[in-house]
């Protein structure tokens, strides 16, 4: 079974890479120049009709959404490695902080940064700051998610938390600089962080 990643290193699917790698799982590259707008062109529109990246394909199924293809790939190829048993409890905290990401963390720092008026009751982020403190709960116990056991959520939810703090939209709380530093000594992720700078350079981004 052959697997692609349409992909460019200043992308989500940076991120991808790193859950590629925990994975264990070989898969072609494919860049898609978002600078350029490629984008936003078959082939990758017949993929994925938002025109966006990391898209994976695997075979006949199209998965998008980066914490999707992050639970994809620990479900297909590490499952009780990288994702909990479906019979084994931690598979609620697994899932809770892996979708905590994408539509708590991610919108509540879109939000605070452009200004929204919402209607707290009604945004499914709440405010910021209780965003902040439900994720820095989440660790408090460490040293990863689900305790002693490093797993896929790490590489979303901690991915996230690295993405934000690098673009000063977080806080750097030691709680989140030394969780994100005990991700970044990963072998797994340091191979991938290798592969994108591999890539920023070869595209004259670095
Ligand atoms: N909800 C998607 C968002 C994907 C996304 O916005 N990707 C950006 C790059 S990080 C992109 O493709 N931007 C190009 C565009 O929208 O034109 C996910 O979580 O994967």
């Amino acid at each position: 079974m052959s697997l692609s990643l349409s992909y460019h290193p200043y992308s989500r699917a940076a991120g991808t890479l790193w859950a590629l790698e925990e994975a264990g799982v070989a898969c072609t590259l494919e860049l898609v120049d978002i600078m350029k707008g490629e984008q936003k062109q078959p082939p990758l529109t017949g993929k994925n009709a938002m025109g966006k990246i990391p898209t994976l394909v695997d075979g006949d199924v199209v998965v998008t959404e980066a914490a999707a293809i992050a639970l994809y790939l620990a479900d297909r190829y590490a499952p009780g490695r990288l994702a909990p048993a479906l019979e084994d409890p931690r598979r609620g905290t697994y899932l809770r902080w892996s979708f905590f990401a994408p539509s708590v963390i991610e919108p509540a720092v879109m939000a605070k940064n452009s200004g929204w008026e919402v209607k707290e009751m009604a945004a499914g982020w709440g405010n910021f700051e209780s965003m902040i403190a439900s994720a820095e709960s989440a660790i408090a116990a460490g040293p990863y998610l689900l305790g002693e056991q490093f797993s896929m959520a790490d590489v979303v939810f901690g991915g996230t938390l690295r993405f934000m703090m690098g673009f000063k939209q977080i806080e750097p709380r030691p709680a989140f600089t030394d969780y994100v530093a005990r991700l970044d000594a990963r072998p797994a992720f340091q191979r991938a962080d290798a592969r994108n700078l591999q890539m920023r350079k070869q595209l004259g981004l670095q």
